[in-house]
This record gives C-alpha cells, structure tokens and sequence, in this order.
C-alpha cells in the first residue's frame, strides 16, 4: 500500500544554525520513513515556483531572497497522516505561536526565519516532491513497520 508522503524542508536559517540533525531526529523518532534526503542551493526560479501560491503576497519579494541565502535540506518522508502530522510536529507558522515542543516553538522567534517548511496538504506534497526531487524518490518497505503499525 502506497503511504503518505510529505516534503519537509530545512531551510537556509536551520542549516546555518546546524538544526538539520535535531529535525532528522525527531521524524526518525516518530517513526516516520525517510524517502530521500539532499542538499542544495536553490535557484530563484525553484523557489518561485515553490512559493508560487504567495507570490501576491507583500512578503513574497524577501521570502525569496531570504530562501536563496544559502543552501536548504530537502527531504522527503513517508507514513500515517504525515503531511498533518509533519506540520503539527514544525508548529505554526509564526514561531510566537508555535507551542513548545515544536520545531519552530523550541529553536525560532520570527515569522521571516522559521527554520523549516512542510507541505500543507497531500497533493501540494506530492506537487513539492515532484518539483524538488525530479530525479524520483525511494520506495521500499521496512520491518520496522511492523512495530509500528
Ligand atoms: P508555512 O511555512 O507554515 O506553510 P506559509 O506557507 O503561509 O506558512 O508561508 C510560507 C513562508 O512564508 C513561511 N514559512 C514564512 O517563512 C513566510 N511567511 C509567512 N508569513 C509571513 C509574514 N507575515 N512575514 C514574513 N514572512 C512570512
């Protein structure tokens, strides 16, 4: 049976401040499956399309820039309820709000550095894993799951 499957992005502030481990972790302890995982400098035409739905958006302009300030991690993870439960697991989009125990709640305070991105919805993932990873994703099966579903 195909899982679920959501895109789940560090972003340049969360690489800089060398959060990428602690956000593998927590998806890894949750038991969620990791599908691929990479490295990159994005391109301003990548994220433009990325962010394409907040292009009208009065912060879109900076949103861009600050995405193309460094390198992000892109990753890709499956399981139960994943997208919903992936945001659930970053907090809400502005840090302040994010309740602690949260990605953004623990480690962010402002809403234009917020450390990470994870899709909204399950065909707006499938749209991000098919923009970040062209080149096709994973798909295996683990023991693991046994213990866990
Ligand atoms: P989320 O990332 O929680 O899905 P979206 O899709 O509404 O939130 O916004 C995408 C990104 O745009 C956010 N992660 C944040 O970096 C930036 N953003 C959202 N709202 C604002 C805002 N009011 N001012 C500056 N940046 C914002």
């Amino acid at each position: 049976m195909a899982q679920e499957r959501t895109y789940i992005m560090v972003k340049p502030d969360g690489v800089e401040r060398g959060l990428v481990g602690e956000i593998i972790k927590r998806f890894e302890n949750r038991g969620f499956k990791l599908l691929a995982l990479k490295a990159l400098q994005p391109s301003r035409d990548l994220l433009e399309k990325h962010y394409a739905d907040l292009s009208s958006k009065p912060f879109f302009p900076k949103l861009v820039d600050y995405m193309l300030s460094g390198p992000v991690v892109g990753m890709v993870w499956a399981g139960k309820e994943v997208v919903k439960t992936g945001r659930v697991m970053l907090g809400a989009t502005n840090p302040l709000a994010s309740a602690p125990g949260t990605i953004r709640g623990d480690y962010a305070i402002d809403v234009g550095k917020n450390i990470c991105h994870g899709s909204d919805a399950v065909e707006s993932a499938e749209k991000e894993i098919a923009l970040w990873f062209p080149e096709g994703v994973l798909n295996y099966e683990r023991s693991l799951d046994k213990l866990i579903y």
